[in-house]
């Protein structure tokens, strides 16, 4: 029987004593372990009811047993799910409805919320904490160390990221083993992974950059990582020595600069810096090359494609933008209403095709349907062009997002919860230059006639509805809210308008 994803990871196993992770709690596991042990979770789930097809939504803290609950749930067939651990029972409720899952894995101490809504839309519930314990890891343990692969061809479907969207409702993108598999390969290859590699793993576990980039791309290299519980800039620092890679998103770097540790000898062992997810500000990129001798990689990517463009390994890594399209991968720049293709160096939506891109949004056919042209391609949102050198530059979004932090924020969402409000006529949120986050959720309201309301009273009512990497940084109030002649609201006035508020806290 073949599983076409793990197949490849099988495939790639340098040899069973190999380290695939260290822990920074001194654990580590082989790439034999990683065998034994996701057979072990795949029982553990079959015994759980799920069968292939059947949906996994995983909520927990990341531990190497996250990871091997991803590697069984390919193993059993299933689909697995990851949920950020900042999303609350609200935001989980949705997801649970929305995907319909055979299992919900959480932590046990977040099992007593969350048991009865996984129970509402059909789902047992099993555990697994921080410290690799639980429900789950003990079904496990007792499981034998072996197991006869659920058959997956290259179109089956390996996981459903959500994703939001500009209505404000979650989608789940829709990715086919293939998909991942054929991503992971190209990056090995344009990266030059290999089994020697040691990548400083400190992205969190439930995201497309964290999962599916940094961990798919090590299993596909034979490579290890040192896994890290969360980002702690002192400590990537002091593992710089013993690494060869880093992937980050923009604060990652950010911060890393401001630790007076990070000198040009500190990374001589490395040979690889990252950056994605966001916008890596060219002066980041240039401090970092003063700082350290190496030139930061940027690539681009989204839920909905994984990766689809690199900076080149060997070339000139050009700042501000994020390189060339990957082998394997179509991309063009249309004129967004009429999906005109537009003429080298004009700005335009980017539109990309190829085995990296999603199967579609999981129920959602007219979404589905609106996002692709014709011809099959993907309409991204991102607006930007390409140079007389080839390289692709994200100029804007055509898509009303933010970016904080590298995790993405729909304003359509946050001013639905504040527009609720009694107090609040309307509202609208923005992403504002932000020195660390990279853009700061700023929401602007406009009070009704003689309330009161305040930040804080906004802030308490969105605590436990909203993530909280959403929540606004500020709150500004305001008498009225700019429009243009056509009534819509001016998001561009009011970004230039509270451009500096960050800046000048930070200065
Ligand atoms: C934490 N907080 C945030 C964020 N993270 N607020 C806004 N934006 C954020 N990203 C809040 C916390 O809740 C806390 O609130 C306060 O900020 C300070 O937390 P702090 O300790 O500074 O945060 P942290 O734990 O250090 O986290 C910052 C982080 C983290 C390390 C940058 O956000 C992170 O790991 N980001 C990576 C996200 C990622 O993996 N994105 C990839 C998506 P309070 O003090 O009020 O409690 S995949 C993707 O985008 C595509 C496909 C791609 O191309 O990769
Ligand atoms: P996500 O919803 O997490 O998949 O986020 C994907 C979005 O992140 C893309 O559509 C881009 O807007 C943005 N993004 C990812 N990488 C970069 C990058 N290197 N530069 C600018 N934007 C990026």
């Amino acid at each position: 029987m073949t599983n076409h994803l793990f197949d490849a990871f099988r495939a790639s196993i340098p040899a069973p004593g190999r380290l695939l992770i260290e822990t920074d709690d001194g654990r580590s596991i082989s790439y034999g372990d990683m065998l034994a042990r996701s057979a072990q979770y795949t029982h553990a789930l079959t015994q759980a009811g799920v069968r292939p097809g059947d949906r996994v939504a995983v909520q927990v803290e990341k531990t190497p047993e996250a990871l091997l609950l991803y590697l069984a749930c390919l193993r059993a067939g299933a689909v697995f799910l990851p949920l950020n651990t900042a999303y609350t029972l609200p935001e989980l409720d949705y997801f649970f409805r929305d995907a319909e899952p055979r299992l919900v894995v959480c932590d046990p101490g977040k099992a007593g919320d969350i048991q009865p809504l996984a129970a509402s839309a059909g789902a047992a519930t099993l555990t697994l904490g921080r410290d690799g314990q639980g429900t789950l890891a003990d079904s496990a343990a007792l499981q034998a160390m072996d197991f006869a692969d659920a058959a997956r061809g290259p179109d089956d479907l390996a996981a459903i990221l959500y994703t939001s969207g500009t209505t404000g409702r979650s989608k789940g993108a829709m990715l086919s083993h293939e998909n991942l598999a054929s991503n992971a390969r190209v990056l090995v290859e344009q990266w030059r992974f290999d089994a020697d590699d040691v990548l400083i793993h400190a992205l969190p576990i439930f995201h497309t950059h964290g999962l599916f980039v940094a961990t798919n791309v090590i299993l596909m290299a034979g490579a290890k990582m040192l896994f890290e519980q969360k980002f702690d800039p002192g400590r990537v620092v002091s593992l710089l020595p013993r690494a060869t890679a880093l992937m980050g998103v923009p604060t990652f770097y950010v911060r890393l600069l401001q630790q007076d540790g990070l000198t040009k000898d500190a990374a001589k062992a490395m040979r690889l810096f990252i950056s994605g997810s966001a916008p890596l500000l060219a002066e980041t990129h240039n401090a970092w090359r003063e700082r350290t001798g190496h030139a930061i990689l940027e690539r681009y990517g989204m839920t909905e494609t994984n990766m689809n463009t690199s900076n080149p390994y060997d070339g000139e890594r050009r700042a501000g933008t994020v390189g060339f399209p990957l082998p394997g991968v179509s991309l063009r720049i249309t004129e967004p209403e009429t999906a005109k293709p537009l003429a080298q160096g004009e700005i335009g939506m980017i539109e990309v095709k190829g085995p990296n891109v999603f199967a579609g949004y999981w129920r959602m056919p007219e979404k589905t349907k609106a996002e692709f042209r014709g011809d099959g391609f993907f309409i991204t949102g991102d607006l930007g062009m390409v140079d007389a050198d080839g390289y692709v530059h994200i100029v804007g979004r055509g898509k009303d997002l933010i970016i904080s932090g590298g995790y993405n924020v729909y304003p359509k969402e946050i001013e639905s919860e504040i527009d609720a409000l009694e107090g609040i006529y309307e509202s609208a949120v923005i992403g504002v230059a932000h020195p660390d986050f990279g853009e700061g959720v700023t929401a602007v309201a406009v009070r009704k006639p003689g309330s009161a309301i305040s930040a804080a009273d906004i802030a308490g009512a969105i605590v436990g509805r909203l993530a909280k990497y959403k929540h606004p940084k500020q709150v500004i109030f305001v008498d009225e809210l700019p429009r243009n002649t056509m009534g819509k609201v001016q998001k561009n006035v009011l970004r230039e308008t509270y451009k500096d508020i960050y800046a000048a806290k930070a200065g």
